[in-house]
């Protein structure tokens, strides 16, 4: 049983990994046995996290670069690939959220949200294919949102992209298939992360949260590590092209 979640020796690449949900699905996929490797834009953040899981007895190395520099991203990878001869799995995470009425959005803001939130994981997926598919086999993760299939006023960018992973993780799911590679999205409901800060602290959203939640609370970060680990691990080795959503319920509850 234990085997069939283990990640012993995979190498990972989680990107979004300093804090929040990167962070606690990389020390998830670490406790089952994986070499991660966290990326954020800075260096000391990156470290700080690292350290976090060394002194747990957990592998973690950083790579620092912003998802938005193409070139960086790609670098990045291929030197994953080229120190340890391989890439088992990618977490593309790395994401923000603007909130606005749509009248107040300036359209620089929209096309920030979606370089962040969609295009760098696309750059980042066929830069993670082009290792997985010599050695025929490789998982991409995707970080949605339960945002990308249900919605609420004023997160247009970020709803766009996250239902545009949605779409994109299936195209690629169909084209990498026949190469080993499988590729799902993991989407979330309301986790009390840093990026939440706003509404977990806004006392009208945070009560709307846990009526409108049949599980009746924020989630904590850690539950999302599960999910990870199933779709990166022999657990997940049939399904492909997948939305998992990991919400309390809500998506589901009238
Ligand atoms: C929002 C939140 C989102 C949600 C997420 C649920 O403003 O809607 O910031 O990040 O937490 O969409 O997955």
């Amino acid at each position: 049983m234990s085997s069939l979640f283990s990640l012993q020796d995979h190498i990972v690449l989680v990107t979004g990994a300093s804090r929040g949900l990167g962070l606690a699905m990389a020390s998830a996929m670490a406790e089952a046995g994986a070499l991660v490797v966290l990326n954020g834009r800075e260096q000391a953040t990156l470290d700080h996290a690292a350290a976090g899981l060394h002194a747990r007895g957990l592998r973690a190395e950083t790579a620092a670069f912003d998802v938005t520099d193409y070139s960086a991203a790609a670098s990045a990878v291929a030197a994953i690939a080229q120190r340890h001869g391989r890439l088992d799995a990618v977490v593309l995470n790395a994401g923000i959220n603007h909130r606005k009425p749509l009248l107040d959005w300036e359209t620089a803001d929209f096309e920030r949200v979606v370089s962040i939130n969609l295009t760098g994981c696309f750059v980042l997926a066929r830069e993670a294919a082009r290792v997985m598919i010599p050695q025929s086999s490789g998982r991409i993760i995707f970080t949605g949102s339960i945002m990308g299939i249900v919605a609420r006023p004023t997160v247009h960018a970020y709803a766009a992209a996250k239902a545009g992973l949605g779409g994109m993780a299936k195209t690629l799911a169909v084209e990498l298939a026949p190469r080993g590679i499988t590729v799902n999205v993991i989407c979330p409901g309301f986790f009390d992360t840093e990026m939440n800060t706003p509404l977990t602290q806004n006392p009208e959203f945070d009560a709307w949260v846990k009526s409108r939640c049949p599980l009746g609370r924020w989630a904590k970060p850690e539950e999302l590590g599960g999910a990870a680990v199933f779709l990166a691990s022999a657990a997940g080795n049939y399904v492909t092209g997948h939305m998992l959503v990991v919400d309390g319920g809500l998506t589901i509850n009238m």
